[in-house]
C-alpha cells in the first residue's frame, strides 16, 4: 500500500468511530510523550471521547512534566471500558512496546502510527514511514487530511516530540520539511524556549551524578571507534537516580571523536524484567545498530537502537564487537 493510502485509511478510521484509547511506548521518551497528547489534543479537537493510556509503572520523565498529560488524565492502567475503544499507538514499533499484554486483542479495532524502520505494523490500520524524522512529524502532516487546526497546546506537543527526536535537528533524519513544519509550529505558538528549558536545562542532580559514573566508566575499542560504558545497580544507587535518568546519556558517548559505534549497557534499579537493557547510537551511515540489536531480540532506527539481555556486561560487548565487525566486513567485501 501506498503512503498515501495508509493514511487515507488512518483519517477514516479516527473520523469512522467516537471512543478512543491512545497509547504510546513504556519508558517514554519525547517523541513517544508528545505524540501521545497531540494524538489525544487531535481527537478532543474532533469531539471523540478518547483517552491517553501509559502503560507500566516508571514515573513520567520530569523533563517533560511541562506537557500536560497529568491535567488530561493520563492513565497508568487500561480503563475498564477498553474493549469499546479503537486503540491509536503512536510511535510504538512492535505491539509489546505498548507494555499491557492482552490489550491490542481486546480492542474492536488498532491504529499504529510510527516512524520505526522494523515496525511490525501489528495493528488493523497502519500509518509506518521510516524515514521521517519523528511520530510527531507524521502526526503533523495528518492534520491537514484531518481538517484540525494547530493551536498552541497542540503544537508545543508536536514541537517536542520534533525537537527530542531529531537530537535539536542534528540528525540526518531532519530535513528542510521538518525545519519549516517547526517553524510553523512556533509561530501557531508552541514556545521554544519553554520546551528548550524543560526538557534540556531541568536535569536533576541524580542525573548529572549518574552521567558522571557513566562517563567514568567509558572504555573505548577498536582504535577509538566503539565506546562502550555501563551502569550497574549501585551506580543508580548511589546517585539516588531511577531507570529513566540514564536516557541521552550515550549521547555524551557518540559525540567522542572517532566513535562510530556508542554502547551503553546497564542495569535497571527494579526487581521484574531483564537484568540488563543496551542502548546502541551509530555516527556512520553505513553502520546499522537496529541489526546489532535484533541480534539479542530489541530493534529500533539505523541510528539508534536498543535491547535487553539476561547476558554479562562483558558477554554483550563481545557480542556487539563481533557484529560490529560483521557490519565493516561485509562491507568490506561489497
Ligand atoms: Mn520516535
Amino acid at each position: 500500500m501506498s503512503v498515501q493510502a495508509d493514511i487515507d485509511a488512518v483519517v477514516a478510521a479516527l473520523r469512522g468511530h467516537d471512543r478512543f484509547l491512545v497509547t504510546s511506548h513504556e519508558n517514554p521518551d519525547g517523541d513517544a510523550l508528545g505524540s501521545l497528547l497531540a494524538m489525544q489534543l487531535v481527537l478532543d479537537a474532533l469531539d471523540k471521547d478518547s483517552v491517553m493510556l501509559l502503560a507500566g509503572a516508571t514515573p513520567l520523565p520530569v523533563e517533560f512534566r511541562f506537557l500536560s498529560l497529568t491535567e488530561r488524565g493520563l492513565l497508568r492502567e487500561r480503563p475498564s471500558d477498553h474493549a469499546t475503544r479503537v486503540l491509536v499507538a503512536v510511535d510504538c514499533a512492535q505491539e509489546s512496546r505498548i507494555g499491557d499484554p492482552g490489550l491490542l486483542p481486546s480492542v474492536p479495532l488498532s491504529v499504529n502510527i510510527d516512524h520505526h524502520h522494523d515496525n511490525t505494523r501489528f495493528a488493523d490500520v497502519n500509518l509506518v514511514v521510516a524515514d521521517v524524522s519523528s511520530t510527531g512529524e507524521l502526526l503533523a502532516d495528518l492534520l491537514g487530511p484531518l481538517g484540525v487546526a494547530l493551536d498552541p497546546e497542540l503544537a508545543e506537543a508536536l514541537y517536542t516530540a520534533i525537537v527530542t527526536d531529531t537530537g535539536r535537528f542534528q540528525y540526518q533524519s531532519t530535513t528542510p520539511h521538518t525545519l519549516r513544519l517547526a517553524a510553523d509550529l512556533v509561530e501557531a505558538g508552541a514556545d521554544l524556549h519553554k520546551v528548550f528549558q524543560g526538557v534540556y536545562e531541568s536535569m536533576e542532580f541524580a542525573k548529572l551524578k549518574l552521567l558522571a559514573r557513566a562517563l567514568e566508566h567509558a572504555t573505548v575499542h577498536e582504535g577509538g571507534r566503539v565506546v562502550v560504558s555501563s551502569l550497574v545497580r549501585s551506580d543508580f544507587d548511589d546517585a539516588g537516580a531511577v531507570e529513566p535518568y540514564s536516557e541521552g546519556i550515550i549521547d555524551y558517548l557518540r559525540a567522542v571523536e572517532g566513535a562510530e559505534l556508542a554502547v551503553l549497557v546497564r542495569e535497571p534499579p527494579r526487581e521484574d524484567g531483564p537484568r540488563r537493557k543496551a542502548s546502541l547510537r551509530s555516527a556512520l551511515d553505513e553502520l546499522d545498530v537496529s541489526a546489532i540489536a535484533r541480534r539479542f531480540g530489541g530493534g529500533g532506527h539505523r541510528q539508534a537502537a536498543g535491547f535487553s539481555s539476561d547476558l554479562e556486561l562483558a558477554e554483550i560487548t563481545r557480542i556487539v564487537l563481533d557484529e560490529y565487525h560483521a557490519q565493516r566486513d561485509g562491507r568490506a567485501s561489497s
